[in-house]
Order: C-alpha cells, then sequence, then structure tokens
C-alpha cells in the first residue's frame, strides 16, 4: 500500500450521517495501519527523536482515546482494557519518557486497537445520534475521526525523522502555474471568523463571531524555498536586525542555519524527505521551519507574519457577499483539485498548484501544502466554552503557543478546515510548517 491508496475521501456517494463516520473512521484507520506497517517491529518500539512519541504509543493511544470516547462514554459499555488508560494518558507522562513505559508491543497494540474498533461500530449502530450535546451530528465519533488522523500527521513527522531507507511512496505533485500578483489586498471592515454551525469542529473553533480588521496585504502563496534561499544567502541568519528577541537567542543557541533537514553541497541546497535527498526545489513552500524563522524572513522582506484573524479573512471573506465561506474556493469539501491534503503527496505543492482553491480575493494554497505561522498567541475566543474536554485546547490557552492555520499535505481533510486552529511552541520546527507575509496598507493602497 502507498500513501495514494488511503488518500481518497470523496465520501459525496455515501449516505446518511451514520455511513459517513464509519467510512472516515475505516479511512483513519487505514492511514494508521499504513503508517505503523510500514516499518518493523523495532522501529515501531523505539524513539526516532525526543520530541516524538514511539509508533506504537501512538497507536494504542488512539485506541485508548477512542475506548473513552466512544465505547465507555458514548456507549456506556465496560472497559476494554481499565489497566491501561494511565499509560496512554498524554498528561501523564512526556513524549521523551513514553519508550520507558511498560507499553502493549505492536501485536498487543494492534489486536487492542481492533477490539476497541469493533465495539466502537457496534456502538454507532445502536446510538441515536442526536439528544445531547456529545452526540449531536455525531460529534464524538468525528472528535475520534479527528484525534486519529492528528496523530496520524505525528506520526507522519515521526517517520520524518526517522533515519534508514524510505518506507513511504506516494506520487509527485502536481506542478505549479501561475498566481497573479504577489500579494492581494484584503479590504477593511468585519468579517465573521469562527463558527456556531460546522458539526465536527472544535471548542476552540467557537464561537461565530464578528471581528473587525484593518485593510491589509497578505502573499497569494506561501514563502517557496527559492525565497528562503534568498534571506539565508543574504546573511539573514546571522543578523539580529531580522530577529526579535527571543528569535535572536533561539538560533544562537540552538545553532539554526538553515530549515531543519536541509544540507548545502557545494552551491545547491538539498533536503532530506522520508528517507530520500534531493535538491530542493525553489517553487514548493519551505517547510520544517520555526516561528521565529518565519518572522524572521518577514521582516527581512520588509513585512510581517500575519495574524490569525487576517489569515481567517484571508482565507473566507468573500467581498461579493460579506459572508465568510467554509474553505477558500466555496462551502463544498475538499477535492482533489482544491488543496494538498491527506497524505496524498509527500511534499508541499509548488505555488500555483492549485489555482481551483484559491479564494474569493484570490489567495492561494491556505489550506493544505504547509501550516502557516500566525504571529498570534492562542487564546479562546469571547464566548470560548471547554467541549467536551479541557485537555484538547483550554489547558494550551496562553503566550507559549502560538497559532498554526490551513494543515498541510500531511493533513487529512476530516481535520482541517478554515476555522480549524493548530497550536505549538515557537521553536518547533518536526511539524510541516511554513508561512506565508502580510503587511498594513497604506492609506493611499486600501482604497
Ligand atoms: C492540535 C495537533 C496540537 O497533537 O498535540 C492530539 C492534537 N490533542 N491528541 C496535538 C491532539 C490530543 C494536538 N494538536
Ligand atoms: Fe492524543
Amino acid at each position: 500500500m502507498t500513501t495514494s491508496d488511503i488518500a481518497g475521501a470523496d465520501l459525496s456517494h455515501v449516505d446518511g450521517v451514520r455511513d459517513r463516520i464509519a467510512a472516515q473512521l475505516t479511512r483513519a484507520r487505514d492511514r494508521s495501519r499504513l503508517l505503523t506497517d510500514a516499518v518493523d517491529d523495532h522501529d515501531l518500539v523505539r524513539q526516532h527523536s525526543k520530541l516524538m512519541s514511539p509508533l506504537v504509543w501512538d497507536l494504542a493511544h488512539i485506541g485508548n482515546q477512542e475506548e473513552l470516547w466512544l465505547v465507555r462514554d458514548v456507549g456506556g459499555r465496560e472497559p476494554v482494557r481499565a489497566d491501561i488508560d494511565e499509560l496512554y494518558d498524554a498528561f501523564k507522562h512526556a513524549r521523551s519518557a513514553r519508550p520507558e513505559l511498560p507499553l502493549l508491543g505492536p501485536a498487543e497494540a494492534r489486536k487492542y486497537v481492533g477490539e476497541v474498533r469493533d465495539k466502537v461500530f457496534d456502538v454507532l449502530e445502536r446510538t441515536p445520534l442526536e439528544g445531547h450535546k456529545l452526540i449531536d451530528g455525531g460529534f464524538a465519533f468525528g472528535m475520534i475521526v479527528q484525534h486519529e488522523q492528528q496523530h496520524d500527521e505525528t506520526m507522519l513527522a515521526t517517520h520524518q525523522l526517522r533515519v534508514g531507507e524510505p518506507v513511504l511512496d506516494a506520487p509527485p505533485p502536481p506542478r505549479g502555474g501561475p498566481v497573479g500578483p504577489a500579494e492581494v489586498l484584503v479590504p477593511g471592515g468585519p468579517f465573521t471568523m469562527g463558527t456556531s454551525t460546522e458539526a465536527w469542529a472544535l471548542d476552540n473553533e467557537r464561537p461565530a463571531h464578528q471581528v473587525v480588521t484593518e485593510a491589509f496585504f497578505i502573499d497569494t502563496t506561501p514563502v517557496t524555498n527559492g525565497e528562503y534561499v534568498a534571506f539565508i544567502a543574504d546573511g539573514g541568519y546571522t543578523d539580529p536586525r531580522w530577529w526579535s528577541e527571543a528569535g535572536w537567542a533561539h538560533v544562537r543557541k540552538a545553532s539554526l542555519v538553515a530549515p531543519r533537514f536541509w544540507e548545502r553541497v557545494g552551491d545547491q541546497w538539498y533536503r532530506t524527505a522520508f528517507g530520500v535527498t534531493a535538491p530542493i526545489d525553489p517553487r514548493q513552500p519551505v517547510v520544517h521551519i520555526c516561528y521565529y524563522e518565519a518572522e524572521a524572513y518577514a521582516k527581512w522582506a520588509g513585512k510581517r507574519l500575519p495574524t490569525e484573524v487576517e489569515w481567517e479573512k484571508a482565507a473566507r471573506f468573500d467581498p461579493a457577499t460579506g459572508r465568510s465561506r467554509r474553505f477558500p474556493w466555496g462551502d463544498e469539501d475538499p477535492a482533489e483539485r482544491h488543496a494538498n491534503l491527506n497524505q496524498r503527496h509527500l511534499t508541499p505543492a509548488p505555488v500555483g498548484a492549485y489555482p481551483a482553491g484559491a479564494s474569493a480575493l484570490g489567495v492561494h494554497q491556505l489550506i493544505g501544502d504547509v501550516w502557516e505561522w500566525t504571529s498570534s498567541d492562542f487564546h479562546g475566543y469571547t464566548g470560548f466554552e471547554v467541549f467536551p474536554y479541557a485537555e484538547y485546547s483550554q489547558v494550551f490557552f496562553g503566550p507559549d503557543h502560538k497559532v498554526l492555520r490551513g494543515g498541510s499535505f500531511g493533513s487529512d481533510q476530516a481535520a482541517v478546515r478554515s476555522t480549524f486552529r493548530n497550536w505549538d511552541y515557537p521553536i518547533r520546527r518536526q511539524i510541516f510548517a511554513g508561512f506565508r507575509c502580510a503587511r498594513d496598507a497604506s492609506r493611499d493602497e486600501s482604497v
């Protein structure tokens, strides 16, 4: 099985909420299986980076969350394995400590997640999908589908950190194309941010609320490898003028000189992706940079990072109607022509590869390709309510985490929307993160 075998997401022929849930659960499991069957038992139990869990931890954790919410809570059934809850509670053990735990081995973990899944299909058949908030519209099932897909993206990042022969395979992304002007003007005024209606939206995306912005410019595309090389070549990493105080301290301490997984040979930069080393594609969005690098590049370029408000307005605002779309291209679910999602390819696509996915204002590749760092700290919107548990979002609110938007080539469409909010520490580079720039519009530019 290659990664493209798990990428099909057209569920438009599937009738009814129950059948859609079943199809999404199966899609997620196919992907988890692909990512864990691709390597041998040694690679499943070992730690490929202090930043990551052993793959076999992610697998059993996926099953344990599914058991907690769908078998026990929604289903009201007896526990499958109450004895292992503590091992797979992400708050009890740091990722770096997980390899030393008495974890289920690969065969046990596979058996466990299979047993849980069998019970979940039974619960799904017998549960009315309405009547209380946790289950309305199939929410709890949607939350668990997203949880599995989020861990699958994390496991994909573990694969990227793994050293050894390539084990994943996928076709190259579509070719790039024209994108029009380098920047797009987003008009000032109100727009609707967040959602109160998207059935599977998580608590931090809620509620829908009006936000007023000034006019601003946002880049039509994410910053590319070619553009980023110019920053490196101009001495960007050694010039404190471009870095924030925290960014400069970090770049010195961590000795950063280029994006993670890059290496220079003579005059050429190479990048290693999933075990394959090749010259960088100057037209692909840069990936595996931290927040501080994005911030420094933007300053060097005479710009800044967008706030998450600006990012979402550029993605959703339709000036013809004044309303906010579900996705940049409209209200329809992502199709292959719209965005580089679902681990269909193992790399960001060159800019201009998805003209059908551009926003009403003409901004490209907001969804898919690379997560985009914004300048915003992660906070609850006004009217935020914890649902259904504080450990999903609320415990991460505050100045320590920066918001990322849009999803990457490794995000599944079940787990990405224009309202979806991701977050991480500003020093992290193992996630599939890049960025685009923005700038204020001057008075005569904004008319
Ligand atoms: C939303 C991606 C930051 O992986 O830490 C997984 C998602 N929450 N299990 C993470 C999540 C609980 C979360 N992110
Ligand atoms: Fe989790």
